[in-house]
């Protein structure tokens, strides 16, 4: 476009130049001519005319007309289909909101999307039972009244369920507001609807399937991603934090289509510049193809005048901004303003009058032009393709919204406004009628209706569907991991290690190995997974084409086609995509998979927790590691890196089933039941496990704790005469147990010792204890596995843990007794672990001070004894706080 930006010195030349190419493509086509140009362009820099980088192309459809292929559907029938698709997903939330003020709902958005869909499901979108198996389809979050809509009138949504819409408590259920697979199980199968999660999500399910086929664990039948995204959303970072690798890995199954209606929710996406653009230069030079559908058929008049060029270099000039306001206002202003510019442009569309001008349709809105960026995009090898349509915000609202920036929150239609939206689509609806904004769905012996059932039957059944499971796998039993059972002898391990061992005895199970997915975003080594580089290669969809440094060594780097490891590099948010893929292919793929994602604690949850809530709401089943956890346990990297607030968020989500272990044996029953859960029973449950990297001798399992280990608390130690119990967690277990030491040998008090290797299990189940007795009044009590263990005797409880006390404190509320807890609060800091523990007062010293205190308040001390603790032990009264400095 360059030669229309500038002035041209010799129109003639460049004319010739131009005619000369035109008889190149006439004689031998576009491969030599792009030959040609390329040859070009390198000698004329070779001779030092440098060219400007660029990676845009002029502002018009990527496919001209004369590539576009023939339309296969009957457009007469899926021009009806749409029109009723669009009105029942605008009655739908305007019905919510008239019933219901306040639950709000978007018609907007699907109002722009309607015909990307429609296109799609009419001639694309894959079923689940076509013979290829189900392409994978990400639908923008709120244009879910659209997908509803359809879903009706394919008679899979009864009345009662869409007039459900956003009332998910009514008697009957309704609809989730948004795709929710945790709500609607059998509809919905991605989360999307905070915006970037998806397209990073596609990004990685599309890989993840390549993984699959290239590890021979599924066969090639060509199955796509399709992720449909809007304009806006594509200013979060994670939404074109995928772009390379999805060329990289030549994702030639992956299809983007970014929903260009030029506005978000405020306004206008790039209101002084053109979006399309900007996001063409990105995808471009990230290596996609790229398709832009930018003008509808009624534009090829214009694109093919001789005087083309004008309407080209007015294209190019104008900015979204104005693209929005002449949406708005209609024909005769964009006759002045767009068309006015130049009068070569003015006379081409001197023949058609203000109406019919203001209403020539744009690219996204025609079903020609993007049927055939569809066709173009699932045949094209080597590359993903992005399809950047344009279309317009409330397409079809008129005053009420359309092209508006107030359009996003539109939800009410007032009586005109709906009999101008019923006359748009022709919907058969008398005015008393539309007025009332029914539903409308015509006959089942309509021709429209056998139309929209036909074609998807043709295409292998209705989208989106969920499968619920995919074929168990037996647990092997737990001698698997015996040796952790066994405990470290006189070796000092870390959980670390103990996780790892695990890991590797997994992986070489016959039954299980094949299904574990080790995902490591360049940590491997800190955690000293290093050795399973070798043992399972490490994914590289064209295999290793350089002999790596190490290759004299036995466990060198190798990357392998048919590696089993995804080492993500420092992508949290892509490792945790890959977590999800491998965690929903029991669903998407019916393959059960194992995802094990170990990356450094801090870095887990405070980075991604919102990718991790939406693999909950995605009943995602894997296990998550947060490794070198622990805020006084990892010692010397200080501020940033120190967790002690993962458990906090853990036990906040859901369906997520978080663990602080002390010992190997603790993990290998944990990780034993975790794999039974999730992948004998088919529960969709996240096994959250954080493990650390200090080295002490790991004990024999005792008989009959497993089932404690798994509830979240078991005895270690009772005592004669109960006076005081301490509760210890994770790493600081070993402070818990010295501090009992001294409590007998420095104060003679013999205190009862637990483990607690999970609050947030044992909350759980506390709450539904009292829940449940709330709600019986009548019945016998039941008691939570706490009240079990501990109300025995109401003596004072002291805990200490490495994370933040509002962790440990979850249980507070049901343990019999005065409750004290240590733990964690403030920012981290580099030093020894011994100074870390003392400066968060959480060491064995700090333990028998609460302790002595505890037994003082109780009335079994003189408060005396604490005032010995604290000189004896050398304890600073004035010392300051961790969680102020
Ligand atoms: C992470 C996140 N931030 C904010 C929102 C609230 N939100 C919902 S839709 C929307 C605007 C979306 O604009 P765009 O992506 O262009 O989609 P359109 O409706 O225009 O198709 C916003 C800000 C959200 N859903 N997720
Ligand atoms: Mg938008």
């Amino acid at each position: 476009m360059s030669n229309l930006k500038r002035e041209d010195i010799d129109p003639q030349g460049t004319q010739e130049w131009i005619e000369s190419l035109e008889d190149e493509i006439e004689e031998r086509g576009f491969e030599h001519t792009r030959h040609l140009l390329e040859k070009l362009v390198d000698y004329a820099s070779a001779r030092g005319a440098r060219l400007p980088f660029n990676t845009n192309t002029p502002f018009v459809n990527t496919i001209i007309t004369d590539q576009e292929p023939d339309f296969p559907g009957n457009r007469e029938s899926e021009r009806k289909i749409k029109s009723l698709v669009r009105w029942n997903a605008m009655a739908m939330v305007v019905n919510a909101n008239k019933n219901s003020p306040g639950i709000g709902g978007h018609i907007s958005t699907y109002a722009s999307a309607a015909n990307l869909y429609e296109v799609g499901f009419n001639h694309f979108f894959k079923g689940p039972n076509h013979p290829q198996g189900s392409d994978l389809v990400y639908f923008q979050g709120h244009a879910s009244p659209g997908i509803y809509a359809r879903a009706y009138l394919e008679g899979r949504l009864n009345e009662e369920k869409i007039n459900g819409f956003r009332r998910e408590l009514s008697a009957n259920g309704g609809l989730s507001s948004y795709p929710h697979p945790w709500l609607m199980p059998d509809f919905w199968q991605f989360a999307t609807v905070s915006m970037g999660l998806g397209p990073l999500l596609a990004v990685y399910q599309a890989r993840f399937m390549n993984y699959l086929i290239d590890r021979g664990l599924m066969e090639d039948t060509g199955r796509k991603v399709w992720a449909f995204l809007g304009d806006g959303e594509m200013d979060e970072p994670e939404s074109l934090g995928g772009l390379t690798l999805a060329s990289r890995e030549k994702l030639d199954n992956l299809i983007f289509v970014v929903n260009c209606n030029l506005q978000r929710l405020d306004g206008p996406v790039r209101g002084n510049s053109k979006v399309i653009q900007e996001l063409e230069g990105s995808f471009r030079g990230a290596g996609w193809n790229v398709i832009k559908v930018i003008w509808g058929s009624d534009f090829d008049q214009l694109l093919e005048h001789e005087n083309g060029d004008f309407f080209l270099r007015r294209a190019e000039e104008v900015v979204d901004g104005d693209l929005l306001k002449y949406v708005v206002k209609g024909g005769s202003y964009l006759r002045e303003h767009f068309y006015g510019k130049y009068p070569e442009l003015l006379e081409m569309v001197a023949h058609i009058n203000d109406e019919d001008l203001g209403k020539m349709r744009i690219g996204g809105h025609d079903p020609i032009k993007v049927f055939a960026a569809y066709s173009e995009a699932v045949k094209i090898k080597g590359k993903p393709t992005v399809i950047l349509a344009r279309t317009i915000k409330g397409y079809g609202l008129g005053e009420a919204g359309e092209g508006r920036n107030i359009t996003h929150q539109q939800k009410k239609l007032n009586d005109e406004e709906l009999l101008h939206f019923r006359d748009r689509f022709d919907i058969p609806l008398s005015d008393s009628e539309a007025s009332t904004a029914p539903f409308y769905k015509p006959d089942d012996n309509s021709d429209e209706i056998i139309y929209l059932k036909n074609q998807r039957k043709k295409l292998g059944g209705y989208l989106p569907h969920r499968r619920r499971q995919g074929p168990a796998i037996k647990t092997p039993e737990i001698s698997l991991f015996q040796e952790l059972l066994d405990g470290s002898g006189d070796r000092e391990i870390s959980t670390t290690m103990a996780c790892v061992r695990m890991l590797t005895i997994l992986t070489k199970d016959k039954i299980i190995g094949k299904n574990i997915v080790p995902i490591i975003p360049d940590e491997a080594r800190t955690f000293g997974m290093d050795p399973l580089f070798r043992q399972l290669g490490i994914y590289a969809h064209g295999g290793q084409v350089y002999e790596p440094v190490d290759s004299d060594q036995f466990l060198y780097y190798k990357e392998a086609s048919d590696g089993q490891i995804l080492e993500e590099g420092i992508n949290e948010a892509g490792a945790i995509s890959s977590f999800v893929a491998a965690g929903t292919s029991y669903s998407t793929n019916g393959i059960n998979m194992i995802p094990f994602y170990v990356y450094y604690s801090m870095f887990g949850f405070q980075r991604i927790w919102d990718f991790i809530w939406a693999a909950g709401d995605m009943r995602t089943r894997g296990f998550l590691v947060g490794g070198t956890a622990g805020r006084t346990t990892l010692n010397g990297e200080g501020l940033q890196h120190q967790d002690g607030h993962s458990h906090l968020a853990a036990a906040a989500t859901p369906n997520i089933r978080a663990y602080d272990l002390a010992y190997g044996y603790e993990i290998a029953t944990v990780v034993h039941r975790g794999l039974k859960d999730m992948y004998e029973k088919g529960l969709d449950v996240i096994y959250y496990l954080t493990v650390e990297n200090e080295n002490y001798i790991h004990p024999p399992i005792k008989d009959g704790i497993s089932e404690d280990i798994i509830k979240g608390l078991y005895k270690i130690k009772a005592t004669d005469k109960p006076t005081i119990r301490l509760l210890g967690s994770g790493p600081l277990m070993g402070e818990t147990l010295a501090a009992a030491e001294l409590l007998i040998k420095d104060w003679g008090i013999d205190p009862g010792i637990w483990n607690v290797t999970s609050f947030s299990e044992l909350r759980r189940d506390a709450e539904e204890t009292e829940r449940w007795n709330l709600l019986h009044p009548d019945k016998e009590p039941r008691k939570s596995h706490l009240e079990i263990k501990l109300s025995k005797h109401r003596v004072p409880t002291v805990v200490s843990s490495d994370y933040v006390k509002m962790v440990s404190e979850q249980i507070g509320p049901y343990v019999p007794g005065p409750y004290y807890a240590l733990g964690t609060d403030g920012f981290g800091r580099s030093d020894t672990r011994e100074n870390l523990r003392h400066f968060f007062e959480v060491d064995r010293y700090y333990i028998v001070l609460t302790a002595v205190r505890a037994l003082a308040l109780d009335g079994k001390l003189e408060m005396s004894k604490a005032d010995e603790v604290m000189k004896k032990y050398n304890l600073n009264p004035e010392k300051p706080s961790p969680i102020t400095v």
